[in-house]
């Protein structure tokens, strides 16, 4: 019987535990670049099984907060280098999660101040933060454009783009692609946030295309064993909502199925929130079932919400990796913490977004 603290392959990735860092938004990278404490930071929380970095732009479009890092420039690659170095020299395995906000985000922040991009024009009921004299502060997001279709191979390159330049130049173990959260890819699959009449819209086979069409790209590039996906079936985080997830989703994993990719990630619930919504049933263990029915084999990585006994419980179920968010933040050494069943450091929310070394690199170990 497994445990968290086992090792577990996941595709290319032998981890040495089940504890995952989740991706974490710290919005401390002006002009896009991680900071010299990233390899800190980072290198800190490196006895996790696996860290995936805070969502990354895979283009200027891509970008909907400030001071969030990138992934399609020399100086952030550079960057990313020295974090990833960071995390190897101390044993620990990082991807990186690739990220398309679609809608979310803000004329200021998009090339040449456009207007941000969706699937259809439908603005976000959700916030963004820009800096305005210096201070963070949350905008509404600006009403977005339809993509045209003839721009969709742009956007699939460049998140093929994205991962070959993560894992040849900037070092990293793999990639994620961030599918999750009311971003561009599940802003495309659900409903209630795509409303195109072209091969992109309608159906579930058409919604899913273009998260199918990027993952397999980032496939081709990296390999299936160096890529994972995260998905959200029922957030309503970034307003999105589907009229019915769970054959949305069925069809979405199985068609993931036959890509050997290295791990499946699923954000049980709302993101940051409740496990279960009242109005927004779902069956994860279905979900799981389906994929396995398919001939899928990839490692199946939850999130959201779990503790101690929840998470061993999962993995006593047969959950492969179980990712932790805010108790990663405060808690550099949550692994050792968990295993010893050690009191967690509190987490200081004022120093979540924005900032410097404070709330960033600065919470204690163990002694
Ligand atoms: C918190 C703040 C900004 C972005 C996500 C990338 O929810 C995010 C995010 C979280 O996936």
């Amino acid at each position: 019987m497994s445990t968290l603290f086992d090792p577990v392959q996941a595709g290319d990735l032998q981890l040495a535990n089940r504890i995952v860092m989740a991706p974490l938004t710290r919005n401390r990278s002006p002009n896009a670049i991680p900071p010299d404490i990233a390899a800190t930071y980072y290198a800190q929380r490196a006895s996790a099984g696996l860290l995936i970095t805070e969502a990354t732009a895979i283009s200027h479009q891509g970008q909907g907060y400030a001071d969030v890092p990138g992934l399609y420039g020399t100086e952030q690659l550079d960057a990313w280098k020295r974090v990833t170095d960071a995390v190897h020299a101390e044993g620990g395995k990082i991807v990186v999660q690739l990220w398309h906000v679609g809608r979310v985000s803000h004329t200021e922040l998009q090339p040449g101040g456009g207007k941000p991009v969706a699937p259809s024009a439908i603005t976000a009921k959700t916030k963004t933060v820009l800096i305005k004299d210096g201070v963070p502060t949350f905008v509404e997001t600006s009403e977005p454009r339809a993509l045209d279709a003839a721009e969709l191979p742009g956007i699939v390159h460049a998140y093929a783009a994205a991962a070959r330049n993560a894992v040849e130049t900037a070092g990293f173990d793999g990639v994620e692609l961030h599918g999750a959260n009311g971003y561009l890819l599940d802003q495309f699959l659900k409903d209630g946030s795509n409303k195109r009449t072209d091969d992109y819209g309608g159906a579930i086979k058409n919604r899913a295309r273009l998260l199918l069409e990027s993952t397999r790209a980032v496939v081709d590039a990296v390999g299936g064993g160096k890529t994972g996906i995260r998905l959200s079936p029922v957030t309503p985080a970034n307003d999105v909502h589907d009229s019915d997830p769970q054959p949305l989703f069925t069809y979405v994993v199985q068609q993931l199925a036959p890509l050997n990719l290295a791990y499946i990630h699923i954000i049980e619930g709302a993101t940051g929130g409740p496990r279960e919504i009242a109005d927004r049933p779902f069956d994860y263990e279905a979900l799981k079932a389906a994929y396995r029915a398919a001939g899928g084999k990839a490692a199946w990585m939850v999130n959201n919400g779990y503790d101690r006994p929840l998470a061993e419980e999962a993995v006593k179920e047969g959950d492969d990796l179980v990712a932790f968010g805010k108790p990663f933040i405060s808690n550099p050494d949550l692994v050792r913490r968990l295993r010893e069943h050690a009191p967690l450091n509190e987490l200081d929310k004022a120093t979540m977004y924005g900032g410097g070394v404070k709330g960033y690199t600065d919470y204690p170990a163990l002694g």
